[in-house]
């Protein structure tokens, strides 16, 4: 009679406990995601059927889609999206029926849509009063006025933050990390039924029109306790497109590099979380700064200190940290370094810690001052009148008008791919010359070959895979019957001999059993 009633306690508690939070949803087979910075709805639905759904793509982070303020000075910069003015569905990415034909025609295919929830604050507190926003819905700040969800001054912190200036001054206190605003940014009283309730409808509306799941914003800023309850009351995805039952993916913000107040493992029974830890270090590997080497990626994952592999969102850089600022500084990667970048891409791509999600970016003219890009703030290829540019494709395949499609680079593209092949698949056959010339299998499922030496590589190794002949997807691609680019040939005994020059185009090489010819 105890044990029954003690394994009716054990079923009872694991099945309340919600375990989908942590799954991506993404459709078998497919093991990534890529961030569309900025990109229309328009051109989000396009790219969906033509590149995304073909090359094995399980999903797209989306920009926020609720109304922002427009600020003018500086002109139309991307943070303005993370200012919200209401949940209306309407921004420089789109109106509303833009938004749902996207999401219905991307569900139609099995690619999911993630959004981008900005739900700590609404817009500065220095904003004023008037409807410059995406929708023009009308706001004061100074009265705390929102009347499109609405909110007025009992939804914010105002009264709970105890510092002087209202705002974060330490970010060693938690309480004020909480409870204040982040640059003078207005906080909403997330301890409120009325703030949750507000939040709850706007997240279960995305859902309802099909959405996959949310990035929560800013996540290191709410209370755990708070966006728990939040995430509870979050319907189960659409079910003309999902199975019954299916909870949203959840993935949260937070910035933890270690020696803080606030830390990821306190989010990590909610949903997944961002581990800038991740991005932070490759970079500082891949550029071989602090006396770094690839060799010390033996044990990359939780052995370098990262959260537990089935908790981790992971990426080499984000929207934010992508422009000097923000977590990991000088170290991370971006398209701006692309070599490196590629090389931190696919290691990413092949290893099998975390959840991977590509980043794709627009260009803009950067303007370093003392090690500071003045110009850090500008906003997506947009016209005069401010409304975004189209993502142009061009005959080669690749972006035009300041899109740059990191996602659409063959060495990405393609790694997105291994990925997806040697899933399920566990690390083995490590090589490494003690330095960073690495090599790794997965399974008997793919194999890559890093030289990040400033010396040629010329090497025979074990493999694992079948024998047989298989195209690079670095230096090129299967296409039809033969490579564009290396080719490989594996023996009876599963051993290849691997020749990376330091001035390759991109020093590393990878197989899998899909690019066999
Ligand atoms: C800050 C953190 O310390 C952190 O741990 C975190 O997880 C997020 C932030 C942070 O988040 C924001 C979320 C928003 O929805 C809107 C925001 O404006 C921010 C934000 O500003 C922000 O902090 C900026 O970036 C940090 C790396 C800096 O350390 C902060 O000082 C702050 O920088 C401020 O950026 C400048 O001080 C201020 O002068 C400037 O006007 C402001 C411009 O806005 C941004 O750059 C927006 C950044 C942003 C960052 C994100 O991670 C994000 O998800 C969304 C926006
Ligand atoms: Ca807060």
């Amino acid at each position: 009679m105890m044990r029954m009633m003690l394994e009716f306690v054990v079923v009872a508690v694991l099945a309340g406990f919600s375990s989908a939070q942590f799954n991506p949803n993404v459709k078998c087979g497919r093991t990534s995601i890529v961030h569309l910075f900025e990109w229309r709805w328009e051109d989000i639905a396009e790219e969906c059927d033509r590149y995304l759904g073909p090359n094995g793509f399980g999903g797209v982070q989306i920009s926020p889609p609720n109304e922002n303020v427009i600020i003018k000075n500086p002109n139309r910069p991307w943070w303005e999206r993370y200012q919200p003015i209401s949940y209306k569905l309407c921004t420089r990415s789109g109106d509303e029926q833009q938004f749902r034909d996207m999401v219905t025609r991307w569900n139609n295919v099995g690619v999911y849509i993630y959004v981008d929830a900005v739900i700590n604050h609404m817009c500065g507190a220095g904003i004023g009063k008037g409807k410059s926003s995406t929708c023009g819905s009308s706001y004061d700040t100074s009265t705390r006025e929102f009347p499109a969800v609405p909110y007025s001054s009992a939804d914010f912190n105002d009264n709970k933050c105890k510092t002087k200036s209202g705002g974060i001054e330490n970010y060693n206190d938690a309480n004020q990390g909480r409870d204040c605003q982040l640059v003078s940014l207005l906080d909403l009283r997330m301890d409120s039924e009325y703030v949750r309730t507000s939040i709850v409808e706007f997240l279960n509306n995305l859902i309802d029109i099909g959405v996959a799941g949310f990035r929560i914003d800013a996540a290191k800023h709410m209370w755990p306790g708070d966006l728990l309850a939040v995430t509870r009351k979050l319907n189960n995805l659409n079910t003309r497109w999902f199975p019954n039952g299916t909870q949203p993916f959840i993935y949260q913000e937070v910035i933890d590099l270690g020696g803080e107040a606030i830390s990821a493992s306190e989010y990590t029974s909610i949903g997944r979380v961002t581990e800038f830890k991740y991005g932070a270090k490759l970079g500082t590997v891949i550029r071989r700064l602090n006396g770094e080497k690839m060799a010390y990626l033996k044990n990359w994952g939780e052995g370098w200190g990262f959260m537990p592999n089935d908790r981790a969102v992971v990426f080499v850089d984000n929207h934010d940290n992508q422009r000097g600022h923000g977590a990991g500084g000088a170290s991370i990667l971006t398209f701006w370094d692309a070599r490196l970048y590629k090389m931190a891409v696919g290691f990413m791509l092949a290893h099998p810690y975390g959840f991977t999600r590509i980043m794709s970016s627009f260009r803009w003219p950067r303007n370093f001052v003392n090690n500071q890009d003045g110009n850090d703030w500008v906003g997506p290829p947009s016209y005069k009148n401010g409304s975004t540019m189209a993502v142009p494709i061009n005959e080669d395949t690749t972006c035009g008008s300041g899109w740059v499609c990191e996602h659409r680079w063959r060495q990405i593209k393609n790694m997105v791919i291994f990925r997806n092949v040697v899933d399920g698949q566990s690390l083995i056959n490590w090589w490494d010359n003690g330095h960073n010339q690495v090599a790794f299998g997965r399974g008997r499922a793919g194999f890559i070959v890093f030289n990040n030496d400033n010396m040629d590589m010329d090497v025979t190794l074990y493999t694992g895979l079948p024998s047989g002949k298989y195209c690079d997807i670095i230096s090129g691609q299967k296409e039809g019957d033969g490579c564009t680019g290396k080719q490989i040939s594996v023996s009876d005994t599963g051993i290849a001999n691997f020749i990376i020059k330091s001035s390759d185009e991109d020093p590393f090489v990878a197989i899998h059993v899909n690019a066999q010819i």
